[in-house]
């Protein structure tokens, strides 16, 4: 499918998604959400795609909702964009595929709130983070102000929500918001050799580690214990766990199937 926002290549089981709108900083207006839902609709379809980077072009990963489109929102349109938002970050968290979030500049407001959505975060140092809607007199409205207290506490989240202060890659890290910080040359590769990892193991087990995270998170130990336990047995119900133990015990590389 082509897209007008969207840059979109597929190579070695790797799709490389490019939010494609650097004139607005890659800005989140309607077209760009409804085409980021699309392509990952397309992306969880496509048995040829067996892990995700996104990125954006230019100097942002997202600078956030389009601001300029928001002031002249109808109700209506208000509401479809409000939905359109939250079924793209739960449609990323429950694709089941990894996707990673290479962050190649500003991440703010919804832009951040994507990046929160993706698996995790891989950023170059000249990375910027914010959740800056106080600043419009609003609160972040893609789940900011639940996934990010969630991945780095309640105090750390609401210091970063009432100031709408930016933060550097670094204190991101320090934060817990970014797993690794790279030199802007080296993100995209640095992104790519880690999905190629991944993609070398068995989709099936990637698939049911991250639906048993996905699910378990905000559920009591308990449950989501219960749900691991599920998602273990499933492992067997794939022909990649008799060949990942038989390929350790016969010392040579499994060669998995599921895709
Ligand atoms: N929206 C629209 N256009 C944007 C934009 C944005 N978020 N960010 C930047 N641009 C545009 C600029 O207007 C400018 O366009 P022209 O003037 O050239 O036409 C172009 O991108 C380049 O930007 P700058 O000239 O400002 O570039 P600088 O390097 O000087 O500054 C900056 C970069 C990122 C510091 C600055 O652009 C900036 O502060 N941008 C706004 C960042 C921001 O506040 N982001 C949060 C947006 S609020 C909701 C759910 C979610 C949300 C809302 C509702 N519902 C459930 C209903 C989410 C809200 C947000 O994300």
């Amino acid at each position: 499918m082509a897209y007008n926002t969207l840059l979109l290549e597929i190579a070695n089981s790797i799709a490389l998604l490019k939010v494609n709108r650097p004139q607005a900083l890659n800005a989140l207006n309607q077209e760009v959400l409804l085409e980021l839902l699309a392509a990952f609709q397309e992306l969880e379809k496509d048995v040829n795609v067996r892990a995700i980077i996104l990125t954006g072009e230019g100097k942002a990963f997202v600078a956030g909702a389009d601001i300029k489109e928001m002031l002249g929102l109808t109700p209506q349109e208000g509401r479809r964009f409000s939905k359109f938002g939250h079924t793209l970050m739960e449609t990323i968290e429950n694709i089941g595929k990894p996707v990673i979030a290479a962050v190649n500049g500003f991440a703010l407001g919804g832009g951040m709130e994507l990046a929160l959505a993706c698996d995790f975060i891989f950023a170059s140092d000249d990375a910027k983070f914010g959740q800056p809607e106080i600043n419009l007199g609003l609160i972040p409205g893609f789940g900011g102000t639940q996934r990010l207290a969630r991945l780095i506490g309640k105090s750390h989240a609401k210091e970063l929500i009432y100031t709408g202060q930016m933060i550097g890659a670094q204190e991101a890290k320090e934060l817990g918001i970014i797993n690794k910080v790279f030199p802007a040359e080296d993100l995209l590769a640095a992104a790519k050799k880690t999905a190629s990892t991944i993609v070398s193991k068995g989709a099936w087990a990637v698939r049911l580690a991250k639906s048993a995270v996905e699910a378990g998170f905000d559920l009591d130990l308990k449950t989501a214990c219960q749900i691991e336990s599920d998602s273990f047995g499933l492992c067997f119900s794939h022909s990649d766990q008799k060949e990942g133990i038989t390929a350790f015990i016969e010392k040579r590389k499994p060669a998995f199937t599921s895709t």
